[in-house]
């Protein structure tokens, strides 16, 4: 049985980097938690804010929220964060190194119908002498990543984590309080049948991804001459963790519902770090013209569209928006 302070201490992470991913653990036990109580805590249901985003706020998106960055801004490694639930980062402490971006409580629309939702989060250093509620610090692209993971929680609380040699996967031992690895080097299958996007937003999309969807659906006679299969948790964490076991391709992809948003997903909270976990598992991800980590972000809250799982479909969806 191994623990994952044991892996991460053979894996040549540092003491400091050590402390920061385990207290972003500490949070997500408490998370895992309260989900467990729901309607026993009495907390379920919305709050009456919006985030920045314009998303009405669950009570458990701020609980979430309110775990996590209290138990990191005292953190004294940790420089700064920045949360899909915060209007701006947030300086912690200023000797410290690191950064740390998260989503508290992805697919959180899933909360009140007891479905997965999941932690993602991401570490990254700091370039320069700035501080954590300067948004600056953090603008790096996605390769600067030095952490990347989730914590999924469904019908056991799984945490997945690169911390860039490999993706490791450990289950939460809730009788000892501990993640226990469970799957070592996992490695997502290169070719799949199964795509996993959100089909009432078809007429929105750009030709592209309306025409390799409608090559999957048409199967065996089609032009990609195979039978698909099609799933939509709604939930990013529960997909991208369906993906790394069995294969299949994600897409939250550009469309024109608001043309100020380059998509649904946010690339520090969403689509960086699970690119890391993808790449790091053998996949790939993109936003269709280049790779999502090779993105530059302009701000904190920066949007991208997301298409990511298996390589050898990823690249056939890039090959469409070359055409
Ligand atoms: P959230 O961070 O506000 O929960 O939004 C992200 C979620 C993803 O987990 C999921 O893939 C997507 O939104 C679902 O969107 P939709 O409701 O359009 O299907
Ligand atoms: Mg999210």
């Amino acid at each position: 049985m191994k623990r994952l302070d044991q892996i991460l201490a053979n894996g040549g992470v540092n003491a400091e980097l050590e402390l920061v991913i385990k207290d972003i653990l500490v949070a997500c036990k408490d998370i895992n938690y309260k989900l467990r109580q729901g309607d026993l805590a009495g907390i379920l249901g919305s709050t009456e804010d919006e985030n920045i985003q314009g998303e009405t706020q669950k009570m458990l998106d701020v609980i979430s929220n309110d775990l996590l960055k209290d138990t990191l801004v005292t953190n004294p490694y940790v420089r700064g964060v920045g949360s899909e639930e915060e209007d701006y980062t947030i300086a912690a402490n200023s000797d410290g190194k690191y950064l740390v971006t998260f989503d508290p409580l992805d697919g959180s629309s899933n909360i009140d119908v007891n479905l997965s939702v999941g932690t993602i989060f991401s570490i990254l250093e700091a370039q320069n002498n700035q501080p954590g509620n300067n948004q600056e610090v953090f603008l790096q692209n996605g390769r600067k990543q030095v952490v990347a993971g989730y914590v999924l929680y469904g019908p056991s609380a799984l945490l997945v984590l690169t911390t860039g040699s490999g993706v490791n996967l450990f289950t939460l031992d809730t009788n000892i309080g501990e993640f226990i690895l469970t799957k070592q080097a996992i490695q997502i299958p290169v070719d799949t049948a199964e795509f996993a996007i959100n089909m009432s937003n078809q007429r929105f999309w750009e030709p592209e991804m309306k025409q390799y969807i409608d090559d999957c659906l048409k199967g065996e006679t089609g032009p990609l001459g195979k039978r698909y299969n099609m799933r939509w948790v709604a939930s990013m964490v529960a997909e991208v963790h369906r993906i790394l076991i069995r294969g299949g391709v994600f897409m939250y992809p550009y469309d024109n519902r608001d043309p100020s948003k380059a998509g649904k997903l946010r690339l520090m909270y969403e689509g960086n770090p699970m690119s890391m976990i993808v790449e790091q598992a053998g996949g790939a991800s993109s936003t269709g013209r280049m790779d999502i980590m090779d993105v530059t972000p302009k701000g904190i809250h920066d949007r991208v569209p997301v298409i990511l799982g298996s390589k050898n479909e990823v690249e056939k969806i890039v090959g469409y928006h070359k055409k």
